[in-house]
């Protein structure tokens, strides 16, 4: 099979010429050719049948172990000038990059099959959308591409009709992390992963293709590429408002997007609508609103902590037609992952006898894949074309202290400080040390494809468009008390920031005025039916000591970005401070 747009099979002859793969597969996304490619994985190991009776059409895929995260450290943005990528990202010019990367890609593809994978990322017939390819030799990617974008086909059509598509080529290599790189050429829409079989590195669709590449194309056509979830809350008078919210990797999106209500909320009528659950794209509308599409069709989402008091929803949806990664196994061979329930497993995630010494069962980053249409509480908004308009747009990160459960910005441009300034405890979703605080911004540290500082320039500017912009939140369920316990119950519970959110929104409640942003009044968080009371004073405290601190600090860290930092940033930063006194 070819295709009608000669660009596209130029591009595939080029590739098959560097690769020089035994066979060629362009991918229809049918349900056929998913089947084949599960058998074939089957047949070479790559994925384990699952307990059909428990979890029909259910696969493990137990990764290298050396192999099971994100790897920031060889992730690469390759623009022409070296100041556009900025300081938050690793740099390679393009010219070397390409040379390393077709170095490594040369005659890689011998005695594998190479799969031409069209996709879309967001609604397959909405202009918010945009299209990609991606070449890979692992029936893996091929497969879990299809859960995850809208893949085959039709994308091949729009791309015809296009003309234009992000060209992403995927080589799992040898799997060696000595020759791994993930490279980006946003001036170019490409993308050449090489060495890394692991989600973000390898289905491009995702962190490459629907955040680093598309920051940049949004920041040239005007709108935000975004690492946010979109949920729906329905109110007892049925009106569903739609808020967009970043949190880094790891930090509860996937349970936030899909949340059941808390009873006395759900015995009132409250339900919670799911669009995305990790990307969301956002565009101007022409009301002067915010609209946002989640371009991905499926969740990749953490395992470990997904039980049923945490995320009901999403067990619901893992037992069929999912693929899961590095969990661990019952005696029964059913997928299981710490936080799951009580039960012993028998295997761990490599497959040894489980033995508590060598560690938990599952590992910590282990993933599941399923298509969103799964999903119990998936908005009938999620195909709009024209996207959801955004009432109001959360930042959260995980923090032990100071950050107070929910603070509301001033207006928009005090947002994008707030936005700016964000910082979390590091996860297991990325390689390298676990539990250290460092500066997130937007919780884009890993994925804006260009210098920050041009990034929240870009941010103040789309402000500028909305005669009605949504407004800015910072939240944070992680805080902890003195003996190390989070004060806030958070998962199901979060609903009622939410719920405080909203009611701003439409102006139903005042807030008390503070330096740092607008704070919830006492009483004006609904905890009925909250069993135990959490410590609302300290979870809605302002230390202006600690925050003094933290002024300096993200003074200090603003300045890594240099000159090109918007001075509305600064301005904003220095009111907060000088209203500290
Ligand atoms: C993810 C991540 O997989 O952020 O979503 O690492
Ligand atoms: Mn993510």
């Amino acid at each position: 099979m070819t295709s009608k747009l000669a660009a596209l099979n130029e591009w595939v002859d080029e590739i098959v010429a560097r690769t020089r793969p035994d066979h060629v597969h362009w991918c229809d996304g049918s349900e056929a050719e998913y089947r084949k490619l599960i058998e074939l994985m089957q047949e070479s190991g790559d994925l384990l049948a699952l307990n059909p009776e428990t979890h029909p059409d259910c696969y493990l895929h137990r990764s290298d172990p050396d192999d099971v995260a994100r790897v920031e450290h060889l992730t690469f943005v390759c623009t022409e000038r070296e100041e556009d990528a900025g300081p938050n990202n690793h740099w390679m010019a393009p010219a070397e990059a390409h040379a390393l990367m077709n170095g490594l890609f040369s005659g890689c593809m011998a005695g594998r099959t190479l799969y031409v994978v069209p996709y879309c990322m967001g609604p397959i017939d909405s202009p918010l959308s945009r299209c990609g390819v991606e070449i890979t030799d692992s029936p893996y990617v091929a497969a879990n591409m299809r859960l995850m974008t809208r893949m085959g086909q039709p994308a091949l059509e729009r791309i015809e009709r296009e003309g234009q598509f992000v060209k992403g080529l995927h080589s799992i290599g040898e799997l060696d992390p000595e020759r791994r790189y993930i490279m980006h050429f946003p001036e170019e829409l490409s993308i050449k992963s090489f060495g890394s079989g692991y989600g973000g590195n390898a289905l491009l669709g995702k962190k490459c293709h629907a955040l680093r590449i598309a920051s940049h194309q949004a920041r040239t056509e005007g709108w935000l590429a975004e690492h946010m979830l979109i949920v729906g809350i329905e109110n007892p008078e049925g009106e569903v408002r739609y808020v967009a919210a970043a949190f880094p990797s790891a930090c509860g999106k996937t349970n936030l997007a899909m949340l059941i209500p808390p009873e006395a909320y759900r015995e009132a009528g409250w339900k919670v609508w799911t669009v995305g659950d990790d990307i969301c794209w956002l565009h101007p509308g022409e009301d002067g609103r915010l609209y946002a599409v989640n371009p991905e069709a499926g969740f990749f989402g953490v395992a470990p902590g997904t039980g049923a008091d945490t995320n009901p929803n999403a067990l619901a949806m893992l037992d069929r037609d999912a693929i899961f990664t590095n969990v661990a196994v019952t005696d029964d061979n059913q997928p299981w992952w710490e936080g799951l329930d009580d039960r012993v497993p028998a295997k761990d995630w490599m497959g040894r006898d489980f033995d508590p010494r060598n560690g938990p069962a599952a590992h910590p980053n282990s993933r599941f894949t399923v298509s969103i249409s799964r999903c119990p509480t998936y908005s009938d908004q999620a195909e709009n074309p024209t996207g959801v308009p955004i009432d109001a747009i959360v930042f959260g990160g995980r923090r032990a202290s100071l950050i107070p459960l929910v603070l509301e910005a001033r207006d928009w441009n005090h947002g994008v400080l707030l936005g700016a300034a964000m910082a979390s405890e590091t996860t297991a979703a990325a390689t390298g040390q676990v539990g250290v605080v460092r500066r997130d911004p937007m919780a884009m540290k890993p994925f804006c494809g260009y210098h920050f500082a041009d990034y929240w320039k870009h941010w103040i500017n789309v402000g500028e468009k909305l005669t009605h912009p949504p407004k800015i939140y910072q939240v944070n369920w992680f805080r902890r008390d003195d003996q190390g316990g989070f004060i806030w119950p958070g998962f199901s519970e979060n609903l009622r920031v939410l719920d405080w959110i909203l009611k701003r929104t439409r102006e139903e409640v005042d807030a008390e005025s503070t330096p740092v942003g607008n704070l919830p009044r006492s009483g004006d968080i609904n905890l009925d039916g909250l069993g135990d009371m959490p410590d609302m004073a300290t979870l809605l405290e302002v230390d202006p000591d600690g925050w003094r601190a933290e002024v300096d600090v993200v003074e200090a860290f603003l300045d890594e970005f240099g000159d090109r930092v918007p001075e509305t940033l600064r301005r904003e930063l220095a009111r907060v401070r000088s209203e500290l006194g």
